[in-house]
């Protein structure tokens, strides 16, 4: 049987470009938070996310909707925010303490970033923040204090079979991943899993904060752009769940791909698209990577199973289509071409390849429809 390589080691060498180390420390991140996410048609997005996906209004008005899980216990996981473009305008992050807003600005002037720290009121709900541009040309954002409202775990009465719990990791695309993984190490982000191929060169990566698989995941690919945004169910059949649901309304159409059993991460996934093609995850069940010896998972690119470990092929749309990211005055941000191997081309096509089994990759058994 082939095994995915378990190391106990980052495993991905920083890269002769790498952003220089900040002599700041890193602000102390607890966790992804929310999501801010610009729609071209307020009431369309909020029927999906609301009346298909069940999340919970904390709040809304002319130009957007705060939306929450049904375990979390602060204002909103994802904002719905009116505007021309979609696109991305916050991953924003949870810190530990008022004071990991000073070093966040410290560490990002440093890096030679755009900062601004804004006070408590502009996002309803979350208190005084700090926003970047980071090296990677991402709108990031750290708060630490914000409005508690009512956690819903035991509101059984308000459930639905295909419920969304948690708020559980952002996506990110970025053309150079071991630059992106040597900033975010610096960020204070532990790598869990990775791709890379016999050469060394590497597709993804997946790192934490949360003792989970992932706050954040890098994909290799023409960047900055979001590729997604996971929330969590409790168990498998909640995202059946989901899939019957959309089924019945007559809107399959939203699913991407899924539902699967990743390979990466060991969760069983759906990715859904939204009414402006923003990508959303319904993820569950990965594993607890709390442990400071937790080993780093290394898949290679060429195994069928990485992906979906049941080797269900991934359409192309997963590997090309990711929304745009705003800078802090709005504007969407150009892109920078991917200049290392795409995943996609060395998977399938004339010169691409994926195996079930690596002896028969030796043989160059090429299996016809697998990515
Ligand atoms: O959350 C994830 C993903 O990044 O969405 C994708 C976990 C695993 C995978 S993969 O498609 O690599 O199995
Ligand atoms: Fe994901």
């Amino acid at each position: 049987m082939t095994e995915p390589v378990v190391t106990d080691r980052n495993p991905i060498p920083a890269p002769a470009n790498r952003i220089p180390t900040p002599s700041s420390p890193a602000p102390d991140i607890v966790r992804c938070a929310y999501m801010e996410i610009v729609v071209t048609d307020l009431a369309a997005s909020r029927a999906f996310y609301v009346d298909v996906l069940g999340l919970v209004v904390t709040e809304e008005d002319d130009e957007a909707v705060y939306l929450r899980s049904f375990e979390e216990f602060i204002h909103h996981n994802l904002v719905l925010r009116k505007g021309p473009v979609a696109a991305v305008a916050a991953f924003s992050y949870r810190v530990r303490t008022p004071e990991d807003l000073d070093l966040a600005v410290a560490f990002y002037e440093e890096l030679g970033c755009r900062v601004e720290r804004r006070t408590s009121g502009w996002t309803k709900g979350i208190g005084d923040s700090v926003r970047v541009e980071d090296p990677l040309g991402f709108p990031y954002e750290f708060f630490h204090e914000v409005e508690h409202v009512e956690r819903l775990a035991w509101r059984y009465d308000l459930q639905t079979p295909g419920c969304l719990v948690r708020l559980d990791h952002f996506n990110q695309v970025t053309p150079d991943v071991p630059r992106a993984v040597a900033y975010m190490e610096d960020l204070g982000f532990r790598v869990t899993e990775d791709i890379q191929d016999e050469a060394g060169t590497t597709y993804a990566a997946w790192m934490r904060r949360k003792p989970t698989v992932h706050d954040t995941a890098m994909t290799g690919g023409d960047g900055p752009r979001m590729h997604h945004v996971a929330f969590a169910t409790h168990e498998k059949h909640n995202i059946i769940a989901i899939c019957d649901k959309l089924g019945a309304l007559r809107l399959s159409d939203h699913i991407e791909r899924g539902p699967g059993r990743h390979g990466v991460s060991n969760a069983f996934y759906l990715y859904l698209r939204d009414p402006d093609g923003h990508r959303i995850e319904i993820y569950t069940q990965d594993y607890w990577t709390g442990d400071p010896d937790n080993p780093v998972v290394t898949w290679d690119v060429h195994d069928n199973q990485r992906r979906d470990w049941w080797g269900n092929s991934v359409v192309p749309s997963w590997y090309t289509d990711a929304s745009l990211v705003l800078d802090l005055d709005g504007e969407p941000k150009p892109l920078v071409t991917r200049t290392d191997d795409s995943e996609m081309e060395v998977t399938i096509g004339a010169d691409g390849f994926s195996y079930t089994r690596e002896g028969d990759a030796a043989k160059g058994f090429k299996l016809g429809n697998t990515l």
